[in-house]
């Protein structure tokens, strides 16, 4: 068979994320492409930086959906039926309304696919496919197929990252997690992570676990196997796991030189709202000078839209965040993604503004009524923020006053400046509400 793989990536997406210099390589679909027997012809297209040709031939077409790219997926997803392509879905948009994704889809691979996945290959080789596969049981993490980076192209530098566990123990009140994935949490043996990692072509890769830190004995022991592997490294973990130093001194002798937190916010109101009453406010600078002595720079998660933040939040976290000393940050609008415990709340609650997947990316729209704001004030407020959190007067202050790393500080961050003035395009206001902001219609220069 031919196999088409698409990375997808949505008009308004693209155009945020363009300038910045951390646009690292969606693993999915070159990790799927691994399990693929090599009988098979397998193409990969990422739509970050590849045109994607509906009329390419194909005899299976694969898509990973994710929210904010549902309702282009499925634009993709008609085009290439109509062409008479066998179409599969699978991500977490697909695993949460799968119903929804079968409208566009020939098959829809529910929840995690590494059994799954090469059924429906084995299935479609004999013409058979089912509309939906689920994966009896939760599958184990050992002897995974490496991912196929050969098939990425013009992404080099940030082309390499990896998953080690998969779960996280925690329930935040706005994450997708426990609903793509089963529950149990899994671990890859630390000797198949590190044979990965010793593939990797460029000096620098992320992990892109949700919490690599949430088993301490499991992380020494991969840090210990990758030590040699002479990386650099980033990771997503949860602030109040890195009050173990010994972990810290292990993963920095490992390579990590950038701890993702998760901080999301800095009222203690909002974290409880959101589930998060483990990020403990008063130890955000506490936290950060530590990460900081073991040579590791700091980029926190920050959302604003909780419905613990009123109109103050925005000032205050830019306040805050300097005085915790962050080398950076992501910066996001709340999202009630479906099935989330904040999309019931809301949903319940009538503060569903639209059901147009593509407002809700977190990134370029407003997609409820908050609770202590009006939608408008959510949005100005939020590109307030970034403006000022990325001008280069704040942006030297952090890397003058942290003093770790301030090259790679200093680039990343100017990454995020670059992209503020990117224009993102325009489309209609949603129906029940104007969610776009004072700064005019959509498109004029967000
Ligand atoms: C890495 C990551 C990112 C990275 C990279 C994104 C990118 N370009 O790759 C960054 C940090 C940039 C990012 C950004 C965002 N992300 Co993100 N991200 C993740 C994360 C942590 C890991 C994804 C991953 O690579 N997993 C490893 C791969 C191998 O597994 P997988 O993708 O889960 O796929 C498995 C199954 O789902 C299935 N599968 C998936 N697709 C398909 C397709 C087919 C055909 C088949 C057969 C099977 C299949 O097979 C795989 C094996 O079991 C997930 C959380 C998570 N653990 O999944 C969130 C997650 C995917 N992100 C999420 C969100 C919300 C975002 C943002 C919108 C956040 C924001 N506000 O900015 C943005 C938008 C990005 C975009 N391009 O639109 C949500 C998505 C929720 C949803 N309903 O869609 C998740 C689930 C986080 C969460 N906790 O809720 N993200
Ligand atoms: S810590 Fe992160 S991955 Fe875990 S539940 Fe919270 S948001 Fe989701």
């Amino acid at each position: 068979m031919r196999l088409l793989l698409v990375t997808p990536e949505n008009r308004f997406i693209k155009a945020f994320r363009r300038g910045q210099f951390n646009n690292f390589v969606q693993l999915t679909m070159p990790y799927l492409a691994g399990f693929v027997p090599r009988r098979h012809e397998v193409a990969l297209v990422d739509e970050y930086n590849e045109p994607l040709d509906v009329d390419a031939k194909a005899d299976l077409v694969a898509l990973t959906c994710n929210t904010p790219n549902a309702a282009h997926v499925y634009a993709l997803a008609d085009a290439f039926r109509a062409r008479g392509r066998l179409v599969v879905l699978g991500g977490p948009h697909a695993t949460l309304l799968p119903e929804e994704a079968k409208a566009h889809a020939d098959a829809v691979v529910v929840g995690e696919a590494e059994t799954s996945w090469p059924r429906l290959l084995r299935d479609a080789e004999q013409g058979t496919v089912e509309p939906f596969y689920r994966e009896p049981e939760p599958p184990a993490l050992d002897g995974l197929p490496f991912a196929r980076r050969d098939l990425i192209r013009g992404r080099a530098p940030l082309q390499d990252t990896i998953i080690a566990t998969r779960g996280c123990p925690h329930r935040c009140a706005y994450c997708n997690l426990r609903q793509i994935y089963d529950p149990k949490i899994r671990f890859r043996p630390v000797e198949d992570v590190a044979a990965e990692v010793r593939t990797f072509r460029s000096p620098f890769f992320t992990f892109w676990d949700d919490q690599l830190f949430m088993n301490r004995r499991y992380a020494l022991r991969l840090f210990d196997a990758i030590a040699g592997a002479g990386r650099r490294w980033a990771a997503m973990v949860t602030l109040a796991s890195t009050q173990d130093e010994t972990l810290l001194r292990a993963a920095s002798r490992a390579g990590c030189v950038c701890l993702f937190l998760g901080l999301e916010s800095f009222s203690p109101e909002s974290l409880r709202l959101a589930n998060k009453a483990f990020n403990v406010v008063g130890s955000y600078r506490e936290g950060v000078e530590r990460i900081h002595r073991f040579g590791m720079t700091v980029q926190a998660g920050i959302v604003f839209g909780f419905d613990g933040d009123g109109e103050d939040v925005f000032e205050r976290t830019l306040r805050e965040a300097a005085a915790a000393g962050l080398d950076g940050a992501t910066v996001s609008i709340l999202t009630p993604f479906p099935k989330t415990p904040v999309w019931e709340q809301l949903r319940a609650q009538g503060r569903l503004l639209t059901e147009d997947w593509s407002y809700y990316n977190g990134k370029t729209a407003v997609a409820f009524r908050p609770a202590r704001m009006s939608p408008e004030r959510l949005w100005d407020g939020y590109q307030w923020f970034r403006r000022r959190f990325f001008s280069p007067s704040c942006i030297l202050e952090r890397v003058r006053r942290s003093g770790v790393r301030p090259l790679q500080s200093a680039f990343l961050n100017w990454g995020y400046h670059r992209a503020l003035g990117n224009r993102i395009p325009g489309r209609p206001i949603p129906r029940r509400s104007l969610v776009l902001g004072s700064s005019g219609p959509a498109g004029t220069g967000r």
